[in-house]
Order: C-alpha cells, then sequence, then structure tokens
C-alpha cells in the first residue's frame, strides 16, 4: 500500500526529538529531524522544566519535517514521561512555573497524606507505587501552599499541554492520567472523593479521552509557524512508557511469559496484564498499576535507571571528562566485576549534587570498598541495576503468577550492551535487547491504527518485529551472580531498615 506518515514527538528528562515515521502497510522507517535537550531548570531553589523552551523546539522540529519533503502527512502525536503537569486559567492563560518532579516541594508528602488516609484505601482507588513524584503528592505540596491550583481552570499533564498547543483541545490522555495517582483504575475516572478528602481541588481536571483519538487539526498559527499543512493531532499513549509497551516485540504465540524493562532515565520494570491488580501484596511489594492501550495494564515498579548514569556522566564532565555514554560504558566493561554495590532506590541518589560522591558515600557508609574510579563507579552501578530488576522480578512473577522466560528490554537504555549483559546474568534469562526506538514506534503506531492502516495490539507488535533489529544476549556466570546477589540484597535490606 501507499506509504503514509505520521509525525512522533517524544520528549524525555534529557532530551527531546521529532521524527517521521513511514508506514507502508508492513515495515515503519523512522527519521529523527530534531534533537534538543530537555531536562530541568534550577531557578530560586526550585526545580522546573521550560516548557516554552520545548514547545519551540518541537515547533523547530516540524518546521523541519515540513520542509523534508514527505508526501501523505497524516497526522502527529506526543508522548513525553508522566506526572508533571501545566495549570491553565481564565482565558487558557498559564500558571506558574511548571515543576520538576525531582523539586523537593514534595519531601515528606508521603507521611502526610498516610495520616489523612490509610495508604491501603489510596492504593484501592489509584493503583500507584507510591513515590513522593507523583501527581498526588504535587497537588498535595500545591494545595498547601497556596500555589494557584484554586485559580486554575485546566490541568493538564505535560503531553496534554503539547497537544493543546498543537491543536487548541484540552484533554488529558488515559495511560499518563493513570501515571498521577489521581485516577481510579476501577472506574478509569479521576479519583475525586480521594483528592477530596485530602482537599486536594479537583474543579480543574479534564475530560480523560483514549490512546488513537484525534484532537482536531494543527491551529493555523502552528501551521504558519511550521509550514505544515493542518493535519490531525491524534493522542498515542502519550505516557512514554505506555508508548514503548506498545512496542515490544513479542508474538502471542510465544505466550505470556515474558516480561519488560522500559529502559531510560527510569527503568519500569514489569509486565502487561489484563486488569488492574490491586491487592495487599501489591500494595506491600510498593508495585504500580498503569494502563495501557485497548484495556492493557502494565503492572510494574518504577526503579531508578540510567538516571544514575547521566549523573555520573555529569560529575565526570566537572572533571573535565568529555567522554560519551559508550565511551565511559567501554571503561565499566573493563572494571573489576562485582565488588560494590548500591541500593538504586536510596533517597540519596534522587537528586544529589554529584553524583559520584553520593555513590562513594554510600559504599563507604554500608563498608563496602569505595569505587576510585569512574568505570568502576559505573560498574557498580549497572551490576545493582541489574540486580534491583531481578528482585522486582521476582516480585512481579509471583503477583501476577507469571512466569517470566525472557526478558525485553525496549528504549534507549537498550543500547547499553554491558547493561543487557548483566541483566541476562543477574535474572538469569535470556534478554532481547530492542527496538531502541521503542517510544516512538509505539507512539506513530497508534497513530496508525487510528488513521485505519492496522488492527490489533498483536498486528502493532508484528509490524514492530518487521522493523527492528534485536540483539539476544544469554545468561552465564549464574553462581557469581547468585552469590553477588546475596550480597546485594543484605545490603539493600540493611539500608531500608536504617533509612
Ligand atoms: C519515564 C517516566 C516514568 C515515570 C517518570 C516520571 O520516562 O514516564 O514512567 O513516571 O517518567
Amino acid at each position: 500500500s501507499k506509504l503514509q506518515n505520521y509525525i512522533g514527538v517524544d520528549l524525555g528528562a534529557e532530551s527531546g526529538r521529532v521524527m517521521v515515521a513511514g508506514f507502508d502497510g508492513k515495515q515503519v522507517s523512522l527519521t529523527e529531524k530534531h534533537r534538543f535537550a530537555t531536562g530541568g531548570v534550577r531557578i530560586n531553589d526550585t526545580l522546573r522544566w521550560d516548557v516554552l523552551h520545548f514547545w519551540r523546539e518541537i515547533q523547530t522540529g516540524l518546521g523541519k519535517v515540513a520542509a523534508g519533503g514527505f508526501e501523505n502527512l497524516v497526522s502527529v502525536g506526543v508522548d513525553t514521561w508522566g506526572v508533571d503537569y501545566v495549570l491553565l486559567g481564565e482565558d487558557d492563560e498559564m500558571l506558574g512555573l511548571p515543576w520538576h518532579y525531582r523539586d523537593t516541594r514534595t519531601r515528606g508528602t508521603l507521611d502526610k497524606v498516610a495520616s489523612e488516609v490509610p495508604l491501603q484505601e489510596v492504593f484501592s482507588v489509584t493503583g500507584n507505587q507510591f513515590m513522593e513524584i507523583n501527581t498526588l503528592f504535587q497537588l498535595y505540596a500545591a494545595s498547601r501552599s497556596g500555589d494557584w491550583l484554586n485559580q486554575a481552570k485546566c490541568l493538564l499533564t505535560i503531553p496534554d499541554f503539547f497537544h493543546w498547543c498543537l491543536s487548541g483541545a484540552k484533554k488529558t490522555e488515559f495511560t499518563n492520567a493513570t501515571t498521577t495517582q489521581c485516577l481510579d483504575p476501577t472506574t478509569c475516572d479521576w479519583s475525586k472523593p480521594l483528592l477530596d478528602r485530602l482537599k486536594i481541588p479537583s474543579h480543574m481536571l479534564c475530560d480523560v479521552i483514549q490512546p488513537g483519538d484525534s484532537l482536531g487539526s494543527l491551529q493555523p498559527s502552528v501551521c504558519q509557524e511550521t509550514g505544515l499543512p493542518p493535519i490531525n493531532v491524534v493522542a498515542p499513549a502519550t505516557h512514554d512508557t505506555g508508548s514503548a509497551v506498545v512496542a515490544v516485540p513479542v508474538d502471542p504465540s510465544w505466550g505470556n511469559n515474558w516480561a519488560y524493562i522500559s529502559s531510560g532515565t527510569w527503568s519500569l520494570v514489569g509486565v502487561e496484564t489484563d486488569t488492574p491488580i490491586l491487592s495487599k501484596e501489591a500494595l506491600a511489594m510498593n508495585i504500580t498499576n498503569e494502563g495501557g492501550v485497548d484495556g492493557s495494564w502494565r503492572l510494574l515498579k518504577n526503579v531508578v535507571g540510567l538516571w544514575l548514569v547521566q549523573r555520573l556522566k555529569a560529575s565526570f564532565e566537572r572533571a573535565g571528562s568529555t567522554r560519551t555514554y559508550e565511551e565511559i560504558t567501554q571503561g565499566a566493561a573493563q572494571a573489576p566485576s562485582l565488588v560494590s554495590f548500591i541500593d538504586p532506590e536510596d533517597s540519596s541518589f534522587m537528586n544529589p549534587p554529584d553524583m559520584m560522591v553520593a555513590v562513594a558515600e554510600f559504599c563507604r557508609r554500608t563498608n563496602q570498598p569505595v569505587p576510585e574510579t569512574e568505570a568502576s563507579a559505573v560498574r557498580c552501578v549497572l551490576e545493582s541495576l541489574a540486580m534491583k530488576y531481578h528482585n522486582v522480578l521476582d516480585s512481579i512473577a509471583e503477583l501476577s503468577g507469571r512466569k517470566i522466560d525472557v526478558i525485553h528490554v525496549v528504549g534507549g537504555g537498550g543500547r547499553n550492551a554491558l547493561l543487557n549483559q548483566f541483566i541476562a546474568f543477574a535474572c538469569g534469562v535470556p534478554v532481547i535487547a530492542g527496538p531502541v526506538e521503542a517510544t516512538v514506534l509505539g507512539n506513530v503506531l497508534v497513530q496508525c491504527r487510528a488513521a485505519g492502516q492496522l488492527g490489533s495490539l498483536n498486528e502493532i507488535r508484528e509490524v514492530v518485529r518487521n522493523s527492528s533489529d534485536l540483539v539476544q544476549f544469554d545468561p552465564e556466570h549464574c553462581e557469581a551472580w547468585a552469590a553477588a546477589q546475596e550480597k546485594f540484597d543484605a545490603i539493600c535490606s540493611a539500608n531500608t531498615l536504617s533509612t
């Protein structure tokens, strides 16, 4: 069939890009038209997102698409990280500077919320893992500090905000709404009774739409600015993890015994389920249920991921290094194995001024050899992540009654072959890495489906398999890793008790 082109805009915590996906009915080919740095901006001891700058970059990217001579441009859709939001007031005026989830204003809000509503009850009407980054805790903090909520007429999560910029429509897309901890996974509507009990305003929450729904066409001002025709704006699974898991390259005939790790700044480690799991055991394991496409759910844990390496790289750069991620990883591959471990979930890694110092301090505090070199610090972090994933997958297997025979690593972190190898070693099952562009693929394939070019999620995944290079990593050195895992577990549990 005729080639159709779709535009996928994907923003992460480190970078954003605008890509064009050409779909011929069997395969997708991606062209990156524009890439830009994202990241938070520190101002006056707060951390914010410069969303206007991102919007400028998105328009620059769309301008490059318009100039690129792509025929049959069908639609555009945006996915981003979860939990953060923009407030609009009267006349759609933006209120305040959007907060970054790593800002410290939410510190201590979990205990405060727990003192008002038992966490078991919060979990049963939200299904989400307790993390102070979640919108619920951000809104709790905002509502206690007089921060614009009462003047707000509309809350848009970050991808909703860009869809509004593109189309003028103010809607909240379902998959991202399920990251807010304000949506009830049973009713699939906002948990207003919970918000009322916590005295958090809810009048500003918008109608929830589904991935694949149309938001209308590009606003005239955007067409003028970019040179694009008034193509459709179509919501994909706007939560980046939701889009990434759409693009896990599985074939249903292989059965259900697979897990995924959506690997980027965060590592989202879990399985796909038919229903949310809201049991006491799920609460005790602090696991989350996130909504996907076609009524699918993701039972997963949000684990700090390559953020640790991103921040180590920044530490090295301050000391004069210009090494790329690839070079840093090559160094780690040469460093001695299984020497010291960190608990990736320790709060000292949330946003330390210097990650190298934070890693060293953790090792000192837990009486382990302190990594002296860049390579040994990176190795320590990557090995610890792999062991953390192992524990998470054990819990998730138990909770879901699912045996896990293979782990799919999707997203940019899939480029890190050393980490993929460690995951296979730590978990004792094969790892299949790819596609590294899962998020954009998932984004554009849901748009293709909205345009009538594709049917089921299985058909979408078949296209992903046709379009991707996958690399397999097999388990080895299992005994050494099993022994190390015991050490790691002891460090993590001792650490939980002391913090
Ligand atoms: C990953 C992600 C993740 C979390 C975090 C804030 O990019 O979306 O699922 O919610 O960002």
